[in-house]
């Protein structure tokens, strides 16, 4: 009963005899259920009592500004690059990539203990000129170069990536017309395909916006794309709704429906590019809580840090003001945050055939750490991705062949020979909100 854990290039071989030996010997075995946790008093602690993340868009171009930095690194536990890793910034000429901004943000966010969204592979907008140029198969080869070379350079280190952003058009549910969409419909599915066969531990999403309403001909496009998707084995692992609300485009009543609908799909939701028009904190508050009551309902994003930050500054959308205070929407969404229970992984949503589902079941438990069975269902060729709250982390696995990354504190494991049953040993540094875990076909 021997564990591997990957840290790094390390090696880590544990027993967990090891553990229950020295249990055994100190009588210390514990019994009951978890604690509540205390609340927390960031939006990044307080959502990941809930074992969800709380993000921000980061601008490398800000990096230098002290208060910029200070709050961000604070206040979120995932980092979305505004803008450093869109089309125009990481291939500027074919086949000639510039990483640089990208890594600059990312670099910011694995040093700072942050997990990253990759934002984004293919966008109607934001194209550079060669790109704007081609056409038909020559476009379509490029497209999947492009993945493939953006993939290949943050291979392992991505939470997520928006493989496709925005492909349908607003108002008739049609897709978007757009040169990508001229090669024909079935880009985006190939970008998918090849978005797993580039970076396999990344979970792969679409993005949009104007798709928070549960009744939009958009709404229910995605809806059926990422169904019909599902049904045929395309890999998607994510739906990620910018939610941009203004006057114009209000928060919608039926919002939790539609990541309740999206989430049963068997995908995780993500809030992606969360602003609000004012701010109004009772709107942020019911944001927040509806993804809380949706166990696929992994994180919330917001789009930018200060109100000054934002791409609409003008609409003041943000949770900090622009000397950097946080404003009455700030303590709403903390508040919320804070007023979820904290417990156990929420029962995994059925997932339909083609894909397999990871069940959690307590084990032994001590003062400083707990055991979690693993069964997986429905593949015997898997990955599971096991996201741990921290400041909790994974210290040992069992039947198991694992990769533990301390920057992100997410385990990737896969089949080691035995079988579909296996387990983990979570030191909790006093969080004992259990992992969140996704699986999907190798
Ligand atoms: O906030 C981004 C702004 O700085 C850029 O100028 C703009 C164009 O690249 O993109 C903004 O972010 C967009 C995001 O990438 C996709 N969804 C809509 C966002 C707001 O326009």
């Amino acid at each position: 009963m021997t564990g591997r854990l990957l840290a790094g290039s390390r090696v880590v071989r544990r027993t967990l005899v090891l553990g229950a030996v020295a249990a055994l010997a100190t009588g210390l075995a514990v019994a009951g259920t978890p604690r509540a946790n205390a609340a927390a008093d960031t939006l990044g602690a307080a959502a990941a009592q809930t074992g969800r993340y709380f993000g921000t868009a980061i601008s490398a171009s800000k990096l230098g500004d002290p208060v910029y930095t200070a709050i961000a690194g604070r206040e979120f536990t995932m980092v979305t690059p505004e803008n450093e890793m869109k089309l125009d910034a990481t291939e500027p000429r074919q086949g000639v990539f510039n990483f640089g901004p990208g890594d600059r943000v990312y670099d910011w966010a694995a040093q700072n203990g942050k997990q990253v969204r990759g934002h984004t592979l293919l966008w109607h907008s934001g194209q550079p000129q060669w790109l704007q140029n081609l056409s038909g198969s020559a476009l379509r080869q490029a497209m999947i170069d492009h993945i493939d070379g953006v993939m290949a350079h943050y291979k392992g280190k991505i939470y997520a990536w928006d493989v496709v952003n925005e492909a349908f058009a607003d108002g008739t549910g049609g897709r978007r017309n757009s040169n990508f969409q001229r090669t024909g419909d079935d880009w985006i599915e190939h970008a998918f395909r090849a978005a797993r066969a580039a970076d396999p531990a990344a979970k792969l999403c679409y993005n949009d916006y104007n798709i928070e309403n549960w009744t939009s001909a958009k709404t229910q496009s995605v809806y059926t794309m990422v169904k019909d998707f599902r049904s045929r084995g395309v890999p998607i692992d994510c739906v990620g709704i910018q939610a941009h609300f203004t006057s114009g485009n209000p928060y919608p009543g039926d919002f939790r429906t539609t990541l309740r609908n999206f989430a049963a799909l068997g995908v995780d939701v993500q809030i992606t590019e969360l602003d609000i028009q004012g701010a109004p904190p009772a709107t942020y508050a019911d944001v927040v809580t509806d993804c809380l009551t949706v166990p696929r309902c992994t994180g919330v994003t917001v789009w930018g840090v200060r109100d000054t930050d934002s791409w609409r500054s003008g609409d003041t959308p943000l949770l900090f003001d622009g000397d950097g205070d946080k404003k009455p929407a700030y303590t709403a969404v903390l508040d919320a945050l804070n007023a979820a229970v904290p417990g156990p992984s929420p029962s995994p949503t059925p997932s339909p055939a083609g894909s397999c589902t990871a069940t959690l079941s307590a084990g032994a438990k001590w003062p400083d750490r707990y055991n979690l069975g693993v069964t997986v269902t429905g593949s015997d060729d898997w990955i599971v991705t096991m996201t741990v709250p921290r400041p909790a982390k994974i210290i040992a696995t069992w039947n198991v062949s694992a990769r533990w990354n301390p920057t992100t504190n997410v385990m990737t494991a896969r089949p080691d020979g035995h079988g579909d049953s296996w387990g983990v040993t979570i030191k909790h540094h006093g969080n004992r909100t259990w992992p969140t875990v996704s699986c999907r076909h190798a």
